[in-house]
């Protein structure tokens, strides 16, 4: 593998849930694979879970680990061609790339959408230049619309705790006071379009996301009804797709808080977000304290899809 930054890059699904099992039930048989191998990170964006789990899945497979923020320390970039460089960022991307590409084997970028302008962001420019010139494998830490290192975590996580076959997925808005990218509820609908689940969307109006992304899955307005039956509940916020309100937050209702009441409606389900989590606006405290609140398993598990990818593209170097 020498890109991931999509549902497609992994490939059959059951075959890559098979591998991070493996890689689970031993993560130190592959010490060799990355020694005398450097994986740098390169941080536009903040991060708690990516950085260390990444890191640590690095160090399970012998690697060295560099990682940059380029937002504390390194010089600002520039990321779009043709600016007439006067301004406070000293260096362009198109030669910070090709310099890092020099100083390791692999990359892992993360840099979210900016919410204001809708193409820059679907087109992915950042990564796509790192991609493009960096001469090394390149795999998303999330980038601006997709966040697949999660969504993998997610669906091995998922095939963790199911106990039927084919179990029903609820996607859910929730509240936040922030303006967030659709990065994490993309790459969710993504992967889980890729199994044979059931899968429901539920959100208010004016949230509705790229068809692409919502492909087969049913969106279903009144939260109450999604709920119905669902084995998984999992919450996220994201901010407007649709033109012309894209990058914007339409609403903070707290009636689309996950509650208790709203859980009761399901079948027991388990609860999930990706974290960070704003505890009373996207959940209850209740709610993500109860026993059926899987966060931090899900969140244990990005360890293993980290492991699992950066150990497929050692394969491949
Ligand atoms: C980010 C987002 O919603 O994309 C990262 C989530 C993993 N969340 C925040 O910025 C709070
Ligand atoms: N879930 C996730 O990617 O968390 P961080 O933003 O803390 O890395």
């Amino acid at each position: 593998m020498k890109y991931f930054t999509c549902a497609d890059d992994i490939g059959n699904i059951k075959a890559a849930l098979q591998e991070a099992a493996e890689v689970k039930r031993d993560r130190f048989a592959f010490t060799e694979l990355g020694r005398n191998r450097t994986l740098l990170m390169i941080f536009f964006n903040s991060s708690l879970r990516t950085r260390l789990s990444t890191q640590k899945a690095a160090m399970n497979l012998g690697m060295n680990v560099m990682v940059l923020d380029v937002n504390q320390g390194a010089w600002k970039l520039e990321t779009e061609r043709g600016v007439i460089m006067d301004g406070d960022k000293p260096e362009h991307l198109l030669e910070a790339i090709p310099v890092m590409g020099c100083y390791c084997d692999m990359i892992g970028v993360r840099s979210f959408a900016g919410l204001k302008d809708k193409n820059e962001d679907y087109e992915e420019r950042v990564i796509e230049q790192f991609i493009r010139y960096s001469g090394r494998p390149v795999f998303s830490m999330e980038a601006a619309t997709r966040h697949p290192l999660q969504s993998f975590a997610d669906l091995i996580t998922i095939e963790e705790f199911k106990t039927v076959e084919r179990p029903k997925i609820v996607m859910t808005w929730a509240p936040h006071p922030k303006a967030l990218p659709q990065a994490v509820p993309n790459s969710f609908a993504e992967w889980i379009n890729k199994t044979d689940y059931e899968f429901v969307i539920t959100h208010p109006e004016g949230y509705e996301l790229d068809p692409k992304f919502v492909g087969k899955a049913r969106v279903e307005y009144d939260r109450d009804k999604a709920f119905e039956g669902a084995d998984f509940v999992y919450a996220k916020n994201w901010s407007a797709y649709a033109d012309p309100n894209y990058g914007k937050v339409l609403s903070t209702d707290r009636r689309w808080t996950v509650d208790t009441k709203a859980m009761a409606l399901t079948n027991n389900a388990y609860f999930m977000h990706c974290l960070p989590v704003r505890r009373n606006m996207i959940v209850t405290d209740d709610v993500i304290e109860s026993p059926r609140s899987i966060v931090i398993a899900e969140a244990a598990n990005r360890e293993i899809s980290a492991q699992t990818v950066i150990k497929r593209m050692l394969e491949s170097l």
